[in-house]
């Protein structure tokens, strides 16, 4: 009998999965049957952009955490598909900092070729995963919400590509409840024209803290104050910007800061992270870790030691993203297939601690940039996909790294060296801060800045 696998997800890392089956199959091999389950109308997950918060129009919690405006935060040569650059996909080099809409393109674009489609179950989320081990299955069961019909089927083996960057991570501070602004996460925050003319807070020192921060100002804020809790991210910010450490308490519009000072502020964005979320999962098959490089009980960042039948993909804190769940797709694909025999459970756990203790010695990005390096390097080299010059990423990340410490509104106009092709990406036709319009025509036509 066909083992039968349950993808759960169909963004990058369950297309990704999606995409190493397909690639075994085209090369002669006999593939298991594989069935995607997918809760949004359309593949890409947080690259499927949604103008909804909240619920949805089935009153399922909205997945998308990505807004209006929102270009690459780090250059597309560190993300690169080894099996489908970009150069194959737009026909000719195009700029290093691409919107969103130009990477949803390039992603689905991979996957559009081969029918893979026909895998997926669109508006299906799966309300639970049960291990029966008198079947020696999983019992996944989903909610059809198109025809209101909940369902179970069994499989052999499952994929978690869920994403956790969806379920915000949401604090409380003294004086919110009366607070006259609006208060919101970045997982709801949208288009940054709202922001237009207002003093903003944005509680956090991290990715969306410092993106949604910049948003603000290149669309109009009047001025943007950033909390941290543990260390400034300490850019040289143009004036407009200050970072204070943490906010203490907002009295009226007021905000108070553990460092004495105040600032009258119209709206507060809560860039406070997110939560790993598997309400699908019982607790013997449920990761549970903080957003870090490398969460406990998955053997090789991808199978569940405690039931290695069960795999998970894309969990990790990300430098690397897209080539990363490539890499892991591809392994899970291995193990699923035979190729890859798992060592006793024991040994799985002491690997893990080894890599974890790896982890905790970097003491700065560019250590971590390493470690995330040898990690997908680790994971390439026990399967079939391609093999690219690592080493060239991991210096274009520390590139990228340099280019925002010496400017966060001008890093984007840099440009990088694929490993792929060995080209310098070309200069885009508008610096970043005058760049509007962020559609995928405006982005890829040539000649005029915009304006
Ligand atoms: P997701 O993209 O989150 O996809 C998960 C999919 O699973 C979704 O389609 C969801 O609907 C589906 N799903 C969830 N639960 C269920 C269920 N129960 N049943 C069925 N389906 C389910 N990365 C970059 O490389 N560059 C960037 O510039 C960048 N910017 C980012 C900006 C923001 C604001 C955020 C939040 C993330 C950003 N990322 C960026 C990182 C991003 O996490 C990855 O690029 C990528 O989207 C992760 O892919 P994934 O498939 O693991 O998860
Ligand atoms: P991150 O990278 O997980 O960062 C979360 C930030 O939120 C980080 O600065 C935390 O501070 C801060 N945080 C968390 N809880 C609190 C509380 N209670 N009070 C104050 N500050 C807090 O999430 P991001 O959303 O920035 O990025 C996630 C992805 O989205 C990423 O891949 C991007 O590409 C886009 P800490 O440093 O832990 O003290």
């Amino acid at each position: 009998m066909t083992k039968r696998v349950a993808i759960i997800g169909a963004g990058p890392s369950g297309l990704a999965a999606l995409r190493a089956f397909e690639s075994a199959r085209q090369k002669g091999a006999e593939i298991p049957e594989i069935v995607c389950f997918e809760k949004q109308d359309d593949w890409g997950g947080l690259w499927n952009y949604t103008w909804r918060t909240g619920l949805d129009e089935h009153g399922e919690p909205v997945h998308g955490s990505m807004y209006r405006f929102l270009w690459s935060n780090g250059p597309k040569e560190c993300l690169e598909f080894a099996d489908y650059s970009f150069e194959e996909h737009f026909g000719r080099p195009i700029p290093s900092y691409p919107p969103r809409a130009v990477l949803y393109d390039y992603i689905t674009g991979r996957i559009s070729k081969g029918g893979l489609r026909d895998y997926i179950r669109f508006r299906c989320p799966v309300r639970g995963v049960e291990w029966k081990s008198d079947l020696d299955k999983f019992r996944v069961t989903v909610e059809d919400l198109t025809k209101s019909h909940v369902y179970s089927e069994l499989f052999d083996d499952v994929i978690v590509a869920s994403g956790h960057f969806s379920v915000p991570n949401v604090p409380d501070f003294p004086g919110f409840q009366s607070f006259p602004g609006r208060i919101l996460h970045a997982h709801d925050f949208r288009d940054a024209n709202e922001f237009a003319g207002k003093d903003v807070l944005l509680v956090g020192s991290s990715y969306s803290a410092e993106d949604i921060g910049t948003q603000c100002y290149k669309y109009g804020a009047k001025s943007v104050t950033f909390s941290y809790r543990s260390r400034p991210m300490g850019f040289e910010w143009p004036e407009g910007f200050v970072e204070h450490p943490l906010l203490q308490k907002v009295e009226g519009k007021t905000a108070y800061f553990s460092d004495g000072a105040t600032r009258d502020v119209d709206a507060i964005v809560l860039c406070t992270g997110y939560r790993h979320h598997f309400p699908f999962l019982p607790d013997d098959l449920r990761l549970q870790t903080n957003n870090r490089l490398y969460p406990l009980g998955l053997y090789k960042g991808v199978c569940w030691i405690a039931n290695p039948r069960l795999f998970y993909l894309g969990m990790q804190d990300q430098y690397y993203t897209f080539n990363m769940f490539d890499a892991q797709a591809w392994y899970a694909r291995d193990v699923i297939m035979g190729r890859i025999t798992l060592p006793t459970s024991e040994a799985m756990t002491e690997d893990t601690l080894l890599w974890r203790r790896k982890e905790e010695a970097a003491a700065n990005p560019y250590e971590e940039i390493d470690f995330q390096t040898e990690y997908v390097r680790d994971l390439i080299e026990r399967t079939d996909y391609p093999a690219f010059d690592l080493d060239h990423v991991a210096d274009a990340f520390k590139e990228w790294k340099h280019d925002k410490a010496e400017g966060i509104l001008t890093y984007r106009d840099r440009s990088y060296v694929s490993a792929l092709t060995g080209k310098r990406a070309p200069v885009h036709h508008t610096v970043w801060m005058e760049a509007l319009d962020d559609s995928l025509e405006a982005f890829l036509k040539s000649g005029e800045p915009e304006g």
